[in-house]
């Protein structure tokens, strides 16, 4: 058992422009997080992940950095980041910052210069390529629609960017970039920040001659020649030895397209590239051919052989991330459980699911409120460049229905998670006195922190004991996972293992009733229920037990 404190932590997402904005300006920002500090210590997490704060022309909402080492200024300086920072550390909770370094803005300085001229100093920090028989140098398509390279005048030739033209990939073949990397990581964590999250870390290594993909379209998806790539391992075993481990940190690496085998290198037990990764094939059990907006329903059957997969695969070898939402997917509740009749029970059922794998937890903004998704009536209610790109190139270029790409969109569009954060039931929901900048959800008046804070039996107060219980309680942290029921229709069930201590997971993920029989090879001599969603019955037997709607029960064996 190979003890951390960050695999014993409870890490809290916040994505700053929709947490809460201090000055009115409807966009939120340091000020206003270093106002919720105690809110945040209440909760009782202990990390806090910022999404990106620096310099950004917005293009991505800041997903696109123009300076590493300054502060947004809607968000505001770099000494209410000190204040954030200082805020943090006094209350016993620790930053992790969010790394974009696969890709800058094209308003970085080194692309400026980059793309004046051929022989400039900082051409080779970035990817370039002539064109081929007047075509792009080859078919990849972007994340965000269209092809993955932009043609420039100035040098008549193209540059790759595997996000927005506006998110140019940088050029991790040059040693040079690399040590600017490194020696800005290690900036800030002189600075003080405990950690990094590495957005799309996986994609930094390009296999050689950039083939296109194979599939003959326009524009096709060439993710095997950039996930994963033939020297991504390297790269990160350097970034290791030169930063990573000469702190006390924490890192997770977010790789789409990533196997429990690639993981097991990446996260591995013996910390020579990363402590844990963010994997996705949880978040892809809804989409069909063709990728996230050809939605499908999503089955538990998979969910259990998906989840399985990586406990198994990882265990007493690397270390997995838990989430079910971020700034990137749909609302939890709205996607895996019941945003309308059972949203309290389904929000604590998912909760108690996740948080009693083995991992460490990541709980997104407001999911602690049980935030839904929204559906905005009209396209320009919608922000995010990912699905103004694909509305594009779908219903105003392509020939598809409008309703049902807005359908896709409030099924999976990421605005779902980007909504201000809901305080209390006053204009915008406490999140800001003027405009904001991305609407709120209409169902803030019931759905908020000032009513969760009261309420014994809210979500919040709920997901509070969940993260005392793992303090509690090493099993949760440590013990092993396996799968029981594994056939059964609406159940998800599994125990966690730890000496002669066994945990034992019960989770109901449908709306119906639902009966739960006790394997009969698991023998104790006394059970414990560690936490429930519902009244418990005293009386109850755990070797039958009728579950209600989304009921969730943990119960401890010995
Ligand atoms: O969001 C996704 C699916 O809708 C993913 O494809 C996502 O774009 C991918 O996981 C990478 O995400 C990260 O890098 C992007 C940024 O837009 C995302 O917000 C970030 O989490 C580019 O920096
Ligand atoms: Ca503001």
């Amino acid at each position: 058992m190979n003890k951390k404190w960050w695999k014993e932590s409870v890490v809290y997402q916040i994505y700053p422009r929709s947490f809460n904005d201090s000055n009115g300006d409807g966009i939120g920002d340091l000020k206003g997080i270093t106002l919720k500090l105690d809110y945040l210590k209440e909760l009782g997490i202990d990390v806090v992940w910022l999404s990106p704060v620096y310099k950004s022309p917005n293009d991505d909402n800041g997903y696109d950095i123009s300076d590493y080492q300054d502060i947004m200024d809607e968000f505001g300086t770099m000494k209410d980041w000190e204040e954030l920072l200082d805020g943090l550390h006094s209350r016993g909770m620790k930053l992790m910052m969010d790394l974009v370094v696969n890709h800058s803005s094209d308003e970085h300085n080194w692309f400026v210069e980059s793309r004046k001229s051929k022989d400039n100093e900082y051409r080779d920090y970035y990817i370039w390529r002539p064109g081929k028989d007047g075509e792009e140098p080859n078919n990849w398509t972007s994340f965000f629609s269209g092809s993955a390279w932009q043609y420039d005048e100035q040098t008549e030739e193209y540059f790759l960017h595997l996000f927005s033209k506006k998110q140019p990939d940088l050029n991790w073949e040059n040693p040079v970039l690399r040590k600017e990397i490194y020696n800005m990581m290690t900036w800030w964590l002189e600075k003080g920040v405990d950690g990094f999250r590495m957005d799309v870390i996986n994609l930094i290594s390009k296999a050689d001659g950039l083939p296109s993909a194979p599939g003959g379209k326009r524009y096709d998806w060439g993710g095997e020649f950039f996930m994963n790539g033939p020297r991504v391992h390297e790269y990160l075993q350097e970034m290791n030895r030169e930063v990573l481990s000469k702190y006390d940190m924490i890192t997770v690496g977010e790789c789409p397209g990533a196997s429990p085998e690639d993981a097991a290198r990446y996260a591995n037990d013996e910390g020579t590239e990363l402590n844990m990764i963010f994997t996705f094939e949880h978040m892809d059990l809804d989409s069909g051919p063709g990728g996230k907006w050809n939605v499908k329903p999503w089955k538990l059957a998979d969910l259990k052989q998906v989840m399985t997969k990586w406990q198994k695969e990882l265990e007493g070898r690397g270390w997995n991330s838990l989430y079910l939402n971020n700034h990137d997917q749909p609302r939890m509740v709205s996607r895996f459980g019941n945003d309308t009749e059972y949203r309290v029970e389904s929000a604590k059922m998912l909760g108690t699911f996740l948080h009693m794998m083995q991992g460490t937890p990541y709980i997104y903004q407001g999911e602690e409120l049980g935030m839904t998704n929204v559906r905005f009536d009209s396209l320009e209610d919608y922000n995010d460049i990912e699905i103004h790109n694909m509305y594009r190139e779908k219903v105003i270029e392509g020939n598809e229905d409008h309703d049902k790409i807005m359908n896709a969109i409030y099924i999976k569009g990421r605005d779902n998670a980007r909504t201000p954060m809901q305080w209390d039931d006053s204009k915008n929901a406490g999140f800001t006195t003027g405009t904001p900048w991305l609407k709120v959800n209409p169902n803030y008046r019931e759905i908020n922190a000032e009513n969760a804070l009261k309420d014994p039996d809210s979500i919040f107060s709920y997901y509070q004991k969940l993260i005392k219980l793992r303090k509690e309680h090493e099993i949760i942290v440590y013990g092993t996972y396996d799968l029981i029921l594994e056939d059964h229709p609406s159940i998800y069930a599994y125990t966690r293992t730890l000496e002669d201590e066994k945990l034992v997971v019960i989770c109901n993920f449908t709306g119906e009733e639902a009966t739960f029989r006790l394997p009969e090879n698991i023998t104790y001599n006394s059970a414990e229920v560690l936490i429930e969603n519902y009244r418990f019955e005293e009386n109850d037997s755990l070797s039958s037990l009728d579950l209600k709607p989304y009921e969730t029960r943990v119960y401890l064996l010995k």
